[in-house]
Order: C-alpha cells, then sequence, then structure tokens
C-alpha cells in the first residue's frame, strides 16, 4: 500500500514542490487547506491534480485532530505558516498563533490520534513529523556557518514564534518518543515564490523593466546577506529527514552567501541590464531589527543524509529571472495575492 502524507502549507512554494517530490516517490499525498473559498487551493489543484485536499486550519485544534483521523498518515509535514518577516511584527499576535501555537496543534493531533499517553512511558507513535523551522531562529548570529548547535537570537516575531515551534518538537521528541524532527532551512526560493520575497521582487521586477513595464525597483537593506539555495532541493532533504534510521535536527543549506547588492547585480546582468541604473533604496522597507548574516553549515546533512544542493546561486537567479520574463510576456499576473510593497 501507498504510504501516505499529510502537508500542511500546500498552497505555499515548499508545499507545492514536496507534493510533487512524494508523489514521484509513489505516495498518497494530502494537502490541508484552510478557508472557505481559498483561490490558493483552486491554483494548487491545476499544479497539482493529484493531490486530495482536507480542509483544516492551524488555529483550530479540532481541525487538525478530524485531518490526522481521516487522513491517517504515515507523516505529516507541516509547512504552514505565516512565513513573510515584516508582517510579523504587524501581525505579532496572529504570527505566534499560527507559526507558533500551530506546531502545538499540530503535533497535539498526531499524540491524541496515535493514542500516546501523557503520563505513560514514551510510547511514540508511528507517525513520523517534519517541522519547518527556520534560519531566523539563529537572527543576529553567534557564529559563521551555522550549525546544528548554533544558539539562536531571533530578531523578528516570527523567528521567536519557529524558536517556540523548534524546541516543542524536540520536546515532544524527549518526552513522547515521538518521530518528531525540524528541518533549519536557510533561504530557498524558485519561480513559485511569494512575490513579497526579495528574491521574487527583483526577478520580477527586472523582467517588469526589461518589457518596459517599470523603470526602477525599490528596495530595503541592500548590505544583508543570505545562504539563498533552490527549493526543490531543500524539500528533498525534509523527506530525507523522514526516512532517516533516528529522529535528528538538520540545517539545510548551500554553505556560500550573498548581499542583496549581488542578487540584484546577478539578477539584472542576467537580463542584460546594469543595476544601478533603476534600484532605488527606499528606508521605509528596511526592517526594525534586521538579520544581517545567515550561511548555512550543511554538513551534518551532506555525511549523514547524503544530502547535497544542485542549483548554484547564479543558475537560481537567472531560472526565475527567464521564468518572470516568460509570465509577464504572456500576460500573467504574479501579484494577485501579493500586496505587500
Ligand atoms: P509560504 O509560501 O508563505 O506558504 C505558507 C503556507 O502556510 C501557505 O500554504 C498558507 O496557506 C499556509 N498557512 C498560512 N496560515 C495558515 C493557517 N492558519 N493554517 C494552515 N495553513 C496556513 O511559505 P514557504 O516558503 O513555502 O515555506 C514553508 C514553510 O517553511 C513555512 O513554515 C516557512 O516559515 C518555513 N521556511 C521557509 C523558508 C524559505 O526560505 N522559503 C526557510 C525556512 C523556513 P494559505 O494559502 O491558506 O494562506
Ligand atoms: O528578505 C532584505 C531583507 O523577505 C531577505 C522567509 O522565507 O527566509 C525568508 O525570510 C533579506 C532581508 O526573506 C528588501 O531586509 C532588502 O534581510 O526575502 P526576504 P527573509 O526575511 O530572509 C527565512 C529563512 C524564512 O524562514 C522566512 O519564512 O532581504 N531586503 N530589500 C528585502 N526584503 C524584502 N522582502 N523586500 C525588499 O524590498
Amino acid at each position: 500500500m501507498a504510504r501516505r502524507a499529510l502537508i500542511t502549507g500546500i498552497t505555499g512554494q515548499d508545499g507545492s514542490y514536496l507534493a510533487e517530490h512524494l508523489l514521484r516517490e509513489g505516495y498518497e499525498v494530502w494537502g490541508l487547506a484552510r478557508g472557505q473559498a481559498n483561490p490558493r487551493v483552486s491554483r494548487m489543484r491545476k499544479l497539482l491534480a493529484d493531490v486530495q485536499v482536507v480542509r483544516g486550519d492551524l488555529l483550530d485544534q479540532g481541525s487538525l485532530i478530524s485531518a490526522v483521523e481521516r487522513v491517517q498518515p504515515d507523516e505529516v509535514y507541516n509547512l504552514g505558516a505565516i512565513s513573510f518577516v515584516p508582517m510579523s511584527w504587524e501581525q505579532a499576535e496572529l504570527t505566534a498563533e499560527v507559526t507558533g501555537m500551530g506546531v502545538l496543534r499540530m503535533l497535539e493531533a498526531i499524540r491524541v490520534c496515535s493514542g500516546v499517553s501523557r503520563g505513560g512511558p514514551a510510547a511514540g507513535g508511528q507517525i513520523r513529523f517534519y517541522q519547518a523551522s527556520s534560519s531566523e531562529m539563529f537572527g543576529q548570529v553567534s557564529e559563521t556557518p551555522q550549525n546544528e548547535r548554533t544558539g539562536f537570537h531571533p530578531r523578528s516575531p516570527y523567528g521567536v514564534a519557529k524558536a517556540y515551534g523548534h524546541f516543542l518538537t524536540q520536546n515532544y521528541r524527549e518526552s513522547y518518543g515521538m518521530f518528531a524532527v525540524s528541518g533549519i532551512l536557510f533561504n530557498h526560493e524558485s519561480p513559485r515564490r511569494g512575490a513579497e520575497f526579495v528574491t521574487r521582487k527583483v526577478s520580477l521586477g527586472v523582467a517588469r523593466i526589461k518589457l518596459g513595464l517599470a523603470d526602477e525597483l525599490r528596495l530595503g537593506n541592500l548590505e544583508a546577506r543570505r545562504d539563498w539555495g533552490f527549493a526543490g532541493d531543500y524539500v528533498r532533504a525534509m523527506h530525507l529527514m523522514l526516512q532517516a534510521a533516528t529522529p535528528e535536527d538538520y540545517v539545510i543549506g548551500t554553505g556560500r552567501m550573498k548581499s542583496v547588492r549581488e542578487l540584484a547585480e546577478a539578477a539584472f546582468a542576467a537580463a542584460g541590464l546594469d543595476w544601478e541604473r533603476y534600484v532605488v533604496t527606499d528606508q521605509a522597507l528596511h526592517r526594525p531589527a534586521e538579520v544581517d548574516l545567515l550561511c548555512a553549515d550543511p554538513k551534518k546533512a551532506r555525511v549523514q543524509l547524503g544530502w547535497e544542493p544542485t542549483v548554484s546561486f547564479d543558475e537560481l537567479v537567472a531560472l526565475m529571472v527567464e521564468s518572470d520574463l516568460r509570465l509577464l510576456s504572456d500576460g500573467g499576473d504574479p501579484d494577485q495575492d501579493s500586496s505587500w510593497p
């Protein structure tokens, strides 16, 4: 019988790549989707016709229990979150509820449905759980590169909520013997990235300028440095973590970092343009507390999981710019679900 996976955050970037990967691996894939008439669900269904949808919301404990009871998954991937860092200052409480407490609700749904009791011995249960932890937990970094033992100093309500979910996942592993792991993933991008994140904002900006639809691109802090990889590579790591013999947490990244300035330079160059003619910096796009740099040490994942990234920074930037040039030339509307500047 096919193994069954339940993915929260199925309408997001990672949800779509992970679903494709698991379908290729022969899984029966279920996506948890929220809302009564969520337009992202119908778009997801067009892209991923073989994914089955179960209704549920990370804010609603009962809905998660019902989803786990209905799907009877072998593996649960908790990718659902409010994931845009600036939004976490504007809606800090909601971010805590979805991105932080949502992890507790999902773990409780699994614990209850697996019959793992509070007082009894650490029996574990059969359902394997993946939590989408983030390099934003490192925040103001204490060492570079960052590995599984590096301490956390989150710099946003988002980073704080992710740290709660991370420690809780560890705690359920230690308290109940559950196979519950966190992937501490560094920034990963693709043509399916939300238009509010900087890589996609840049690739769309370049495409608009190239096609004569805009004449400038407004950005915030050009000096911030990130370790950017390709989302398609990173979802393979999520799956590998749940196939391991023992439940452990892993850092996933490329081990190379670039600045936002270098990102802009590479993206404009990919379209034959000089970035300095078009990029305008805007103080309003700076964050109340910035994460200056993030750079992964993915050695543990390479050695223990055999995981390696396959797409370089330059290849990633080129593929995003090419994709957005095609999308806009064909009259596509990438901003339909993004109201961020
Ligand atoms: P994304 O594109 O922003 O997707 C977020 C998903 O969460 C969407 O499907 C959204 O569904 C869902 N969601 C929001 N609120 C929800 C709620 N109350 N209940 C259930 N689902 C809800 O994020 P992503 O880039 O794919 O990232 C996936 C996960 O990895 C997130 O947890 C993110 O924080 C984490 N992460 C991402 C990166 C990265 O670089 N991409 C790095 C480290 C960690 P709707 O369509 O209903 O809004
Ligand atoms: O910003 C700077 C900004 O919004 C990257 C999420 O997936 O990865 C992501 O979080 C950097 C920051 O991603 C603009 O200040 C400059 O330093 O693309 P971003 P993020 O905040 O790193 C982590 C790992 C996650 O877990 C998150 O869910 O770029 N920057 N100018 C800008 N950023 C944006 N968005 N827009 C600008 O105009």
